[in-house]
């Protein structure tokens, strides 16, 4: 049975999936006391004809456990994480889905720098363990929709970045937020070329209204599935805009600019007509090659875990609608 609560009232019977599987598997671990090793042993129990998602090789990148403060225990309907952390989007790492687990483990994260900048009043530089320490860690399992039509659930570790932003005190002119992913063409094989890179203009960019920026569902992640995040996730901070196509969630963030202009995100760069700066998950704004109508959520690795459901206006975020109250969202999407 699945309970409401009022902050992630969002889940629904729909996302009934690996719960048990990962509940199953976590309690099995802690009995055993192998709490540490749940990324190995996940790993070879997925393993089987159908598991497409699986690599054989042994990562050197080690994610470690997270203090934080729980989700509620009722809205657990989870994308399995071996599933979430070996079906990628990251194409500083590579265009196929498992380029990023493949290509990304040597990545280094810390040190890291973080930077918060532009029209504020006190500019900030967070540094690796000021991710983890700074802000108060919270789970939130979300879902995200990107924009190829498929979808995970993902029980994500952050903190707000309404909590970042207000910590440098925004200027009263101060309209937008833009992000920039890490430039490190040594490390990011798909920098080194455009036609490894997918055609992207590196560094990755990304932007928010300021109101979106504030809103609290807007995340600054630093894990997930109670640790720190994967580099294929984009170690060690990526955004996440639950509301928005997954694009939007920029990973590996080293820079956080307050302007007064929208600015420019790297899909709208490259695809203008199929790609918006708002990027709302829409089922009535389809992309111009394929329905948004629909979406393949994927649950587990086998072909059983996979299904298709209706995608919900904002991703099922109904609360943000009013952040667009005026807004004619077939126009700017
Ligand atoms: N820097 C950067 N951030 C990125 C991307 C990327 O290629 N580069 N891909 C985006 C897309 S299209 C999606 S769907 C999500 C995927 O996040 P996940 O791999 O953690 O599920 O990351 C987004 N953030
Ligand atoms: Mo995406």
């Amino acid at each position: 049975m699945i309970i409401k609560s009022p902050k992630q009232n969002h889940l629904t019977e729909n996302d009934v999936t690996d719960e048990q599987v990962y509940h199953g598997r976590r309690d099995l671990l802690k009995k055993l006391g192998f709490t540490g090793a749940m990324t190995l042993l996940s790993q070879s129990a997925m393993a089987g004809p159908f598991d497409w998602f699986s690599k054989d090789e042994k990562p050197t990148f080690k994610t470690s456990e997270l203090r934080f403060k729980k989700a509620p225990e009722s809205v657990r309907p989870l994308t399995d994480e071996s599933v979430a952390s070996s079906y990628n989007n990251f194409y500083e790492f590579g265009t196929s889905k498992s380029d990023p687990k493949e290509n990304a483990q040597s990545f280094v994260v810390d040190p890291w720098k973080l930077e918060v900048s532009g029209l504020v009043e006190t500019p900030i530089t967070l540094n690796y363990e000021d991710l983890f320490k700074r802000f108060e860690l919270q789970e939130r399992i979300y879902r995200l929709r990107c924009v190829e039509a498929w979808s995970m659930v993902i029980p994500w570790i952050g903190f707000t970045l309404a909590e970042l932003l207000k910590a440098a005190k925004p200027l009263s002119s101060a309209k937008y937020v833009a992000f920039e992913t890490l430039y490190s063409p040594e490390q990011m094989p798909g920098q080194r070329s455009r036609f490894t890179g997918g055609g992207v203009d590196y560094p990755y960019v990304e932007g928010l209204r300021l109101d979106e920026a504030m809103h609290d569902l807007t995340l600054m992640s630093v894990g997930m599935y109670g640790k720190t995040l994967p580099p294929q996730n984009g170690a060690p901070i990526r955004l996440v805009v639950p509301w928005k196509y997954g694009f939007k969630s920029i990973k590996s963030v080293v820079k956080i600019v307050l302007t007064d202009k929208e600015p420019p995100t790297t899909w709208n760069i490259l695809a203008p007509d199929e790609y918006g700066f708002y990027a709302n998950v829409n089922p009535k704004v389809d992309h111009p090659r394929w329905s948004q109508g629909r979406e393949r959520r994927i649950l587990g690795s086998g072909l059983n875990t996979q299904r298709r459901i209706d995608t919900q206006m904002f991703n099922g975020y109904s609360e943000v609608a009013s952040l667009y109250s005026n807004m004619d969202l077939r126009r700017f999407y």
